[in-house]
């Protein structure tokens, strides 16, 4: 595998699926694939979980790691080409790409929507760049449109507690202070339907995700309609995606906050969401803390999502 960026990469979902409840039953088994490779993972955002785990996973297959925040010690980079480097940008994407190449074999990249050129963020111009000038395999830690090590470890944690052979799965906007990317939205819905689950997704009007994630899922716009019959509750927030509004908060309207009420209309419904959460804006503190809260899970399935596609590129060096 040469790159992980959306569900396609991984090529067939049911065997990646197979791949990682075996490395969950034995995560060591693999301890020296991965000898004298080097994973360098570089983040123009913040993270805990994915920082985490995928060094962990790393680690698991015999890998040494090196982590770059490009802000925090870093030269700043320029990532538009054609730009007068006049302002605070020190170093360009085109140099700073193959040179970290050179200390590499595999590239892990965080670097989400900057929400205000559409274009620029559906492009994923920062993500196709390490892509196209690195030379190596790319792994998509969170690019501007989806987060693939997180929906795989969603999806994961589904068929872990999945009672039926096709659940209903609902993906529902809560509400968040601040203006956030529609990657894992996007994402989620992406892998969702191509697991072949029944979906439905539900937000306020104004908040459509782009077509292209959402076809096969269905639109309901009463939250509780949704809700109704769920087996899992997959909560996220995200900003605008059509115009005008891009990357706008239209509302913040706590009506949408997953509560026992809410969870009451599922069938004995899984709550979820990729975390961090803001409690009491997202979800409730007794629904989150909870017999039926995944959240824990699935955070520590990303360690398998991130191991079952380390093993891959390793395999494909
Ligand atoms: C990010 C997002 O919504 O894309 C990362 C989630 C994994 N969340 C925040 O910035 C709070
Ligand atoms: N879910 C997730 O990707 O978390 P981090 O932003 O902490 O990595």
């Amino acid at each position: 595998m040469k790159k992980f960026t959306n569900v396609h990469d991984i090529g067939s979902l049911k065997q990646a699926l197979a791949d990682a409840a075996e490395i969950k039953r034995d995560r060591f088994a693999m301890t020296d694939l991965g000898k004298n490779r080097t994973l360098l993972m570089l983040f123009f955002n913040s993270s805990l979980r994915t920082r985490l785990s995928t060094q962990k996973a790393a680690m698991n297959l015999g890998m040494n790691v090196m982590v770059l925040d490009v802000n925090q010690g870093a030269w700043k980079l320029e990532t538009e080409r054609g730009v007068v480097m006049d302002g605070d940008k020190a170093e360009h994407l085109l140099e700073a790409i193959p040179v970290m190449a050179c200390y590499a074999d595999i590239i892990g990249v965080r670097s989400f929507a900057g929400l205000t050129d559409k274009r620029e963020d559906y492009e994923e111009r920062v993500l196709e760049q390490f892509i196209k000038y690195s030379g190596r395999p790319v792994i998509s830690m969170e690019a501007a449109t989806r987060h693939p090590l997180q929906s795989f470890a969603d999806i994961i944690t589904i068929e872990e507690y999945k009672r039926k052979e096709r659940p209903k799965v609902v993906l529902t906007w809560a509400p968040h202070p601040k203006a956030l990317p529609q990657a894992v939205a996007n994402s989620f819905a992406e892998w969702a339907v191509a697991a072949g689950y029944d979906l439905t997704i539900t937000h306020p009007h104004g908040y459509e995700l782009d077509p292209a994630f959402t076809q096969g899922a269905t639109i309901e716009y009463d939250q509780d309609k949704a809700l109704a019959g769920a087996d899992f509750v997959y909560a996220k927030n995200w900003s605008a995606y059509a115009d005008p509004d891009y990357g706008k908060v239209l509302s913040t309207d706590r009506s949408w906050t997953i509560d026992s009420r809410k969870m009451a209309l599922t069938d004995d419904g899984y709550f979820m969401h990729c975390l961090p959460v803001r409690r009491n804006m997202i979800v409730t503190d007794d629904v989150i803390e909870s017999d039926r809260s995944l959240v824990i899970p699935e955070a520590a399935n990303r360690e398998i999502s991130a191991q079952t596609v380390l093993m891959r590129m390793l395999k494909a060096l």
